[in-house]
């Protein structure tokens, strides 16, 4: 097989990616490790920047979004007991994020990509990519049967090839393309946070409209919704937790004590997912090697305190389809050799950001009086009417794609 650029990874970069490539007329084929079922059902993100949003809209995958999506504007942080709206329009000039579920927006790439092309093959595990250094990349990927699993590649069908000019990596933190990165060429950055979140799916509507995040001195908790009828809850617990140390009760007790606010009360329904995950950061630079291009996951991981991961992964395929369209049109590889760059410096505010809201509203291990005088001053600047205030909002809202 043979294509212009080879799309590793059906993930919303890879999805988004190859849509905006088809729309400018430039070949591409998506190479996926799972099936379909799979990728769509896989819970993760679930709130767009508008910058995001209107990038869906603008190649065509805006309709169910527009009548399904929440639209938020605002969201609240509480802390001693008290709550405090960010109200979004009135401190960025107008900008709102919308709730709806990377399921739904992977849901509807696909569809668009199938009906519409280009090619994209499910089942397709990618196990090197070879020759970046020259003009023509090689990538080798093995047919699997659907239900294979995470992780290191396990013997499938044959070997095929995809040859191509350009491959975009968008197969996450444990894909193949930061395994084709020879050693020395990146530099990684990393952080792990002491803390981690333990997160529940429940069968009870939101008992909020908006996002509330509490910076309780027990530590963090999140009120959020995937649906009108569905609420996504969250609480921060220590590194090293099972989720079968927290019966149901005890998890709705501590949202409770947590969320607290005047006469607010917290509704509670059936359990359906409970899972830990931790926090870390980490970012590849560059995000670039010969004619390898990271992009999503693949090039970083944020904490998810901020809910940057997608967003941010939309931000670097807009980059890279500008890059990819001008060099097509013109044999100039300019953007493409500035891609890196360019992505960077919207993934280091995005880290800087998450990084903020990390240990404003969390209690790390071992924290002192004095830490947590630190925190409620750092949580009143945020919410009083000051320029901080205006910052936080602008860096939540996120800044346009397009
Ligand atoms: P994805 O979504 O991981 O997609 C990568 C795709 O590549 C495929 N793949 C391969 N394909 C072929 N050959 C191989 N060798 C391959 N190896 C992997 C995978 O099957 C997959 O389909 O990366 P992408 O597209 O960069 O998108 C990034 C987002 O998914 C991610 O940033 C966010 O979901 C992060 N994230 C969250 N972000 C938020 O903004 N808010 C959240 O609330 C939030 N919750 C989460 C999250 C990430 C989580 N994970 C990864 C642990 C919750 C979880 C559990």
């Amino acid at each position: 097989m043979r294509t212009t650029v080879a799309i590793i990874g059906a993930g919303p970069a890879g999805l988004l990616l190859a849509r905006l490539l088809h729309r400018a007329g430039v070949d591409c084929v998506v190479l996926e490790a799972r099936d379909r079922a799979y990728v769509e059902r896989r819970q993760r993100a679930g709130m767009l920047e508008q910058g995001a949003a209107d990038v869906l809209r603008e190649c065509g995958a805006g309709g169910r979004l527009d009548r399904e999506g929440l639209v938020h504007r605002g969201f609240e942080l509480r802390f001693e007991g008290e709550a405090h709206r960010v109200d979004l329009p009135s401190l960025t000039g107008g900008r709102t994020v919308t709730l709806y579920p990377q399921t739904e927006v992977v849901k509807d790439l696909i569809a668009l990509q199938l009906a519409e092309g280009p090619p994209l093959l499910f089942g397709a595990r990618v196990v090197a990519v070879e020759k970046t250094d020259g003009e023509q990349p090689l990538v080798r990927f093995v047919t699997e049967e659907p239900g294979g699993r995470d992780g290191p590649e396990r013997a499938g069908g044959p070997e095929r090839t995809l040859e191509c000019e350009y491959v975009a990596g968008c197969d996450g933190s444990y894909g193949a393309s930061r395994r084709a990165l020879p050693p020395g060429a990146v530099r990684m950055h990393a952080r792990t946070y002491p803390y981690s979140w333990l997160g529940i799916l429940a069968d009870v509507a939101p008992s909020s409209d908006e996002l509330l995040l509490a910076g309780h001195e027990r530590g963090f908790a999140l009120h959020s919704m995937r649906t009108p009828a569905l609420s996504r809850l969250y609480i921060q617990v220590p590194n090293g937790t099972s989720p079968g140390d927290w019966p149901d009760d005890r998890i709705w007790d501590e949202l409770d004590v947590r969320l607290a606010a005047g006469d607010w009360r917290l509704q509670r329904g059936p359990v359906l997912t409970k899972s830990v995950s931790g926090l870390r950061s980490q970012v590849i630079e560059p995000m670039r090697h010969g004619r390898l291009l990271l992009a999503g996951d693949a090039a970083h991981i944020v904490p998810p305190s901020a809910a940057k991961g997608l967003n941010l992964a939309f931000g670097d395929v807009v980059t890279m389809a500008r890059a990819f369209t001008h060099w097509h049109r013109s044999g100039s590889t300019s953007l493409i050799d500035r891609y890196s760059d360019n992505c960077l410096r919207r993934v280091w505010q995005a880290q800087a950001f998450s990084h903020e809201m990390t240990t404003l509203l969390h209690t790390p291990p071992g924290a002192d009086a004095y830490d947590r005088a630190m925190q409620l001053t750092r949580l009143r600047r945020l919410t009083g009417p000051t320029a901080a205030a205006a910052e936080l909002a602008e860096n939540y809202a996120g800044a346009p794609l397009i």
